[in-house]
C-alpha cells in the first residue's frame, strides 16, 4: 500500500479528526506527507478540495462495475438472482421497522427492492414510540431499524444500506467497487444528510418571509452543487451510479418526495430545467424506476406526517 501512490494529508496537528486519519495511516504503515493547513486563512488547496468535488481519478468511467451489475433488473419479479434472494429470505427473515413517510426508511425499502429482498414492514408510531423501537435503537430512538433473523438490530439508514450491500454484494451493487469512488459517494451522502436536507426542516421551522427566503437561497445553492456532482458521478449516463441506480441515487432520490412537497408549500423550485437541467431529468427517471415507485409515499401520507411534525415540532416563534 505504501508504494501504491504518494499520499498527502491536509490538516492541523491539534485536530482529533486529522489525528484519527494519521492513526489509520500509521496502523496501515502508509507513508504520507503532512501538509499543514492554516484554518485562520484557509489555503486554496483546502477550498478547492473540500467544497467542490475533485475530478474523478478514473477518467473514462466513474467506477468499475461488477459484471453482475449489468445484468441486474429493475423489476423485483424478473430479477435474475432470485435464487440468492430467496436463500437470504430463507436464511433469515428481514423485518423493517419504520413509517412509510420517512425518507430514511424509504431509502432502505428502495435498496431492498433493488436487491429483490422480501421483507416484513412493521409500522412504527412516532407519536407514541413502541417498545420495539426503544429497545432496538435506544441511542437515537429513530427509524429505520432492520432486523435480520436473530442478529442484533441494525440502526441508521446508511449503515443498514451498507449492511445489505455487503451481505448481498452480487445483486444490484449499491456502492461502487473502487475505493476512491466509494469514499466520494459517502462524502456526498453525508453532505445530503447533514447539510442539504436539514435545510428543508429549517425552512419549515423558520418563521417570517425574510428568514425563509434566506434558507431557500441556501437550498438552491446546494441543489446547484448537487447538479455538478451528478454531472461528475454520472459521466453522461442516466444515474449518479452510471447505468444503474447507485448509492447517491438512493440517498438523494428518497428525499425527492419531501423536497417537492416542501416546494409546493413554499412556492419555489429547488430543481428545475434552468438551474439544474440534469437533475430535473434525473428526477423524472428515478421516479419512474419500478423499485423506487414501491418505496415512495403518497402525498396524503406526507401531509399526515407533516401535520404530526407541526404539532410535535412546531415552527419557531417570531
Ligand atoms: N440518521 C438517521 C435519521 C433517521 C430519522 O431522522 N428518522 C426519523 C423519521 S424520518 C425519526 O425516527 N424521528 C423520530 C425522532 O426524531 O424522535 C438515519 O439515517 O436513519
Amino acid at each position: 500500500m505504501a508504494n501504491k501512490g504518494k499520499m498527502k494529508l491536509l490538516g492541523i496537528t491539534p485536530s482529533a479528526y486529522v489525528n484519527r486519519v494519521q492513526i489509520a495511516l500509521n496502523l496501515k504503515r502508509v507513508g504520507y506527507e503532512f501538509v499543514d493547513e492554516n484554518l485562520a486563512c484557509k489555503s486554496d488547496l483546502l477550498l478547492k478540495s473540500n467544497y467542490k468535488i475533485i475530478e474523478p481519478v478514473t477518467k473514462d468511467h466513474r467506477w468499475y462495475l461488477h459484471p453482475l451489475h449489468y445484468k441486474s433488473s429493475s423489476s423485483s419479479t424478473h430479477h435474475p438472482y432470485n435464487h440468492h434472494l430467496s436463500s437470504m429470505a430463507k436464511n433469515g427473515d428481514i423485518k423493517l421497522l419504520g413509517t412509510a413517510a420517512s425518507p430514511y426508511v424509504n431509502r432502505v425499502q428502495f435498496v431492498l427492492n433493488l436487491k429483490s429482498i422480501e421483507y416484513e414492514f412493521i409500522e412504527e408510531n412516532l407519536a407514541r414510540k413502541s417498545e420495539l423501537l426503544l429497545t432496538s435503537n435506544p441511542v437515537h430512538k429513530k427509524i429505520p431499524v432492520l432486523f435480520h433473523a436473530n442478529k442484533p438490530p441494525i440502526c441508521e439508514s446508511l449503515v443498514i444500506i451498507e449492511y445489505l450491500d455487503e451481505f448481498l454484494p452480487d445483486v444490484h451493487r449499491i456502492l461502487p467497487l473502487v475505493p476512491v469512488d466509494r469514499a466520494n459517494n459517502r462524502f456526498w451522502a453525508n453532505y445530503v444528510d447533514n447539510k442539504y436536507f436539514p435545510l428543508y426542516e429549517e425552512l419549515r421551522q423558520t418563521p417570517g418571509k425574510e428568514g425563509k427566503e434566506a434558507i431557500k437561497k441556501q437550498i438552491i445553492e446546494g441543489s446547484m452543487l448537487l447538479e455538478e456532482t451528478f454531472e461528475k458521478f454520472s459521466n453522461g449516463k442516466a444515474y449518479f451510479g452510471g447505468d444503474n441506480v447507485g448509492y447517491m441515487d438512493v440517498i438523494l432520490g428518497c428525499f425527492i418526495a419531501w423536497i417537492q412537497f416542501t416546494e409546493k408549500l413554499n412556492e419555489f423550485n429547488a430543481f428545475d430545467e434552468v438551474k439544474t437541467p440534469k437533475l430535473a431529468k434525473w428526477i423524472e427517471r428515478i421516479q419512474s424506476h419500478e423499485s423506487f415507485k414501491g418505496a415512495i409515499p403518497r402525498n396524503e401520507t406526507l401531509m399526515n406526517f407533516y401535520m404530526m411534525l407541526q404539532i410535535h415540532k412546531p415552527p419557531r416563534a417570531t
